[in-house]
């Protein structure tokens, strides 16, 4: 089965309306779904919410069809199954990363005939304020919606993943984001204090699985675009920073190849690890982010994950991405990262907590560096009402000043730190809104004030949605 352009524009269509009139229709028959009965009824699971789910009972579902669906409030979700390997659905990370099992099912999930079926997605609107002389402000939105099933088909399970977002309709230039840099607007220059937008197509993606001996697999799984194996999960997906509007400085220390137009990966598992190498186009997406790019695959990655307890899941991994940057296609990266997240249930409340560590080994014409990236952030959900967020950042970065500016290819080493809070006051249908601010501080080497101030900081305030 295919992404067909008619499952694209249910995808769309369903982003659309899910940002627009700020609630999301029972979940469209869309990609995923196509091979399902049209009239078997979808059932509203609404009401349950990820502590109740894990708190019940396991049950297998696999047997389920259809109608059965109506008793299963107030039954395990737990036991939804990973499309990649014999362990729960609350494990997948984004692409095919791991997190920690005990992270709640997010989104809304059905089973539908022999489809298990997953919506997950968000949208933010922000007013966005960087101070200092290198500062801006805009207002803008992000969004992202994932749509997700699995099935059985033959000896094994296919999978299927579309995630779409609007965030192109922040403009070329993304948003302000002070010492972000990464990716270019217009193919001629770099952004520099700004994050750049996603791009409208973020996954979609095929896998198949096969079940080894007990509790081990293997699997295929390709991408166009997709996530290979290289880094944590990647920030808007991992629970300890999903909720915090910014992207973190350490993107593209860490997690930049989320997007990547062209990746396929082989992996196996075997209990609490899972081995990967991944083959993909190492280029960054450009600066047309409406379309779907093609390119050779000339970079590889390689990740070992390990989840020895439910709450527990780290990572080490590397990537030699050929020509990542458009603008400096003669530059090399070698990219070496290494993550631990922790996530915490207390009765309803959830705290997880990402530490990690990444290093870029770029090498070029003009550039021979090594800079190192740190990130530690937390985000607590108390009572499923308020959420506290924080997150703190150091990177040595060399992009800072693009070429001709009097500092271009020194390195500097920022810091930043940002607490934040988000504050949940209703629900409709499926979505529960909250409203959230933040505040960043950052800190750069005294040479940087002239260009920064001598305290910038970072503020955000926001309409948080989330399915
Ligand atoms: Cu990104």
């Amino acid at each position: 089965m295919q992404f067909n352009r008619h499952n694209i524009f249910v995808a769309v269509a369903a982003l659309a309306s899910f940002s627009a009139q700020a609630q999301m229709a029972p979940m469209p028959p869309a990609a995923p779904a196509s091979g399902a009965s049209p009239s078997a009824p979808a059932h509203d699971m609404s009401s349950m919410s990820g502590h109740d789910m894990s708190s019940m009972p396991s049950h297998d579902m696999s047997s389920m069809k259809g109608d059965d669906m109506a008793s299963m409030n107030g039954m395990s979700m737990g036991e939804m199954k990973s499309a990649l390997g014999p362990y729960s659905m609350s494990r997948e990370g984004s692409g095919t990363s791991w997190q920690p099992d005990a992270t709640p099912m997010m989104g809304q999930h059905m089973m539908k005939d022999d489809w298990s079926l997953m919506a997950h997605g968000y949208v933010n609107v922000l007013y966005d304020k960087q101070t200092g002389p290198r500062g801006d402000n805009k207002a803008f939105t992000e969004s992202m919606l994932m749509l997700m099933g699995n099935r059985p088909v033959g000896p094994g399970t296919l999978g299927l993943k579309a995630m779409v977002s609007l965030d192109p309709t922040q403009g070329k230039r993304g948003y302000p984001l002070l010492f972000e840099t990464g990716e270019t607007a217009d193919g001629k220059t770099p952004l520099v204090d700004r994050q750049h937008p996603h791009d409208l197509f973020m996954e979609l993606s095929t896998s198949y699985s096969l079940k080894l001996g007990e509790d081990g697999a293997a699997f295929a799984y390709f991408g166009l675009p997709g996530e290979p194996a290289l880094g944590p999960t990647a920030f808007m997906h991992r629970f300890s920073g999903m909720r915090n509007p910014e992207a973190p400085l350490t993107h593209h220390w860490l997690d930049s190849t989320h997007i990547t137009f062209g990746v396929a990966t082989l992996g196996a598992s075997m209990g609490p690890f899972q081995l990967e190498g991944s083959w993909f186009n190492g280029r960054e997406p450009d600066q047309y982010r409406w379309n779907i790019e093609t390119r050779r695959f000339d970079s590889w990655s390689t990740r070992l994950s390990y989840n020895p307890l439910p709450e527990l899941s780290m990572q080490v991994s590397y990537g030699d991405l050929k020509s990542p940057e458009q603008l400096e296609p003669d530059t090399r990266v070698k990219r070496t990262t290494a993550s631990i997240t922790y996530h915490l249930k207390r009765g309803g409340d959830n705290w997880a907590t990402t530490l990690a560590y990444g290093r870029n080994k770029k090498s070029g014409p003009d550039t021979n560096v090594s800079e190192p990236g740190w990130l530690l952030e937390s985000t607590y959900v108390l009572a499923d009402t308020h959420t506290l967020f924080a997150r703190a950042e150091q990177v040595n970065n060399s992009e800072l000043f693009p070429a001709g500016q009097p500092l271009h290819g020194q390195e500097f080493r920022v810091r930043k730190f940002s607490v934040g809070y988000i504050y949940d006051f209703a629900k409709t249908g499926p979505v529960k809104w909250g409203v959230g601010g933040l505040v960043g501080f950052l800190k750069a080497p005294s040479q940087l004030d002239p260009y920064y101030g001598g305290s910038p900081r970072s503020y955000m305030l926001f309409l948080q949605g989330r399915l």
